[in-house]
C-alpha cells in the first residue's frame, strides 16, 4: 500500500506533534495528509483507533523529545477533546478534525495555504 509506505518513511519526522507546526506554502492537503500520517503513529497497534495508552504513550515521546515531562492529567484532557463523539478512542477523523481547525486558524485569510506572513504568527 502506497500510502502505508509513505507514512513509514515520514513517521520519524512526525513523532512530535510540534512536527505539525504550520509552514510557510503548506496547504490544507498537506495538513491533511500530515495528520494522517501523525495518526499512524499514534495508533501503535493499528486498530484504526487511538486509545487513551496510546495516546499517553505519543504526547509522552513528543514532551521527552523536547525534554519536558508529560503529565496524566494533560493526556486526559487532550483525549476529552480529540474523542469528540466520546466513544472512547480517537478516530483518523477525529484527530483530522484538530489539526485542520489548526490549519484554519492559522490560514488567517482563507486561501487554503499557509502565507509566510501566517506562518511567522
Ligand atoms: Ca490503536
Ligand atoms: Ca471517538
Amino acid at each position: 500500500m502506497k500510502t502505508l509506505k509513505i507514512a513509514i518513511a515520514m513517521g520519524a519526522l512526525l513523532i512530535s506533534g510540534q512536527a505539525l507546526a504550520q509552514k510557510a506554502g503548506q496547504t490544507r492537503a498537506d495538513a491533511q495528509a500530515a495528520s494522517a500520517k501523525k495518526f499512524k503513529n499514534l495508533d501503535t497497534n493499528g486498530d484504526g483507533k487511538a486509545s487513551p495508552a496510546e495516546l499517553l504513550a505519543f504526547m509522552t515521546k513528543a514532551a521527552e523529545k523536547r525534554g519536558e515531562t508529560m503529565d496524566q492529567a494533560k493526556v486526559d484532557r487532550r483525549f476529552k477533546r480529540l474523542d469528540t463523539n466520546g466513544d472512547g478512542s480517537v478516530s483518523a477523523d477525529e484527530l483530522a478534525a484538530e489539526d485542520l481547525a489548526k490549519f484554519d486558524r492559522a490560514d488567517a485569510n482563507k486561501n487554503g495555504v499557509i502565507d509566510a506572513d501566517e506562518a511567522a504568527q
